[in-house]
């Protein structure tokens, strides 16, 4: 037995799965797969399910991990529920990108909400993930839903909708989602948002991309009266964790939280109150840089 209790084994040399995004900056994950489940390109980017040896299945798009079976609860947990808590009566959500379904089966946990919109540009990634993960496949079903097959950008700039919360679960600000970070967008957000609104954004790592997490900050200080930067542990994502900016009409994240609320929540593996206060508090480098 190795230290995580299973036997030990000889990886395969050739069934290795490599994300070359940060290739350039000397760095990269590789995990390794049994096999492929899913591979097409769609009309947007290369959509891939992996059958992986460590981490279970794992989605990836354009080369990029997207989510495992593994981790994804620490992901999606933390950007749904953040928002809705802080919230004092969500009664509708928008989740911007979000096909695989995985904030979505977060998301249906609460019962205040009375409507969800689901906004996916790619519709591949919403059949690929249903056939893949049965776990999220289910919250498909949810009354409460509606998907949208459209550019969430075009979108939230047309809809006459508004939305107590909207939770922009994107892939990285390259390609098809790098709309997804830019002021216009977030102003699109804020007019769609109802008195009391509250955003989030999948926003980078703190460790890896402090430059970009500080210019959007700043960027959405411009537009939003109340801006924080949260974060949360995901192994399989580079550096092992990933951050959310937190755009807010009115309420600040981390009073006015709702225990009862919380404590309905079950079944949760990353998400609690502790974990909500404490998911605000940074790390000195990051507190000092997101002070100026
Ligand atoms: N529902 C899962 C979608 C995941 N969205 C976030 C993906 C981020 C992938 N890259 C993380 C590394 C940061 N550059």
């Amino acid at each position: 037995m190795n230290r995580s209790g299973i036997s030990p084994r000889e990886p395969n040399p050739l069934n290795w799965f490599t994300e070359t995004l940060e290739t350039d900056l000397g760095r990269q994950v590789q995990v390794e797969y049994k096999k492929i489940l899913a591979s097409s390109h769609s009309d947007f980017q290369h959509v891939e399910v992996y059958e992986t040896v460590p981490y279970g299945k794992m989605l990836v798009l354009d080369g990029v991990i997207q989510l495992t079976e593994f981790d994804h609860f620490a992901y999606h947990e933390m950007l749904i529920h953040i928002p809705m808590n802080a919230h004092p009566h969500p009664k509708s959500l928008l989740i911007v990108g979000g096909g695989d379904g995985g904030a979505l089966a977060e998301a249906i946990k609460h019962p205040s909400l009375e409507t969800i919109v689901l906004c996916e540009i790619d519709k591949t990634v919403i059949d690929v993930s249903r056939k893949h993960f049965p776990e999220f496949d289910k919250a498909f079903e949810d009354k409460r839903l509606t998907v949208i097959i459209r550019d969430a950008a075009e979108y939230l700039k047309n809809t006459a909708s508004t939305f107590d919360i909207i939770a922009i679960d994107s892939s990285d600000p390259i390609g098809p989602a790098e709309i997804l970070f830019q002021e216009a967008f977030y102003r699109d957000v804020f007019s769609s948002l109802t008195e009391e609104g509250i955003a989030v954004s999948q926003s980078e790592s703190m460790f890896y991309h402090q430059d970009f997490i500080a210019t959007l900050l700043a960027q959405n200080k411009m537009i939003f009266p109340v801006n924080e930067y949260y974060y949360t542990l995901v192994p399989t994502y580079p550096s092992g964790t990933i951050g959310f900016s937190f755009c807010s009409k009115t309420h600040d994240p981390t009073t006015h939280l709702n225990a009862d609320r919380v404590a309905e929540l079950k079944g949760l593996k990353y998400y609690s109150q502790p974990i909500h206060q404490a998911s605000f508090v940074l790390p000195a480098f990051m507190r000092d840089k997101l002070a100026h």
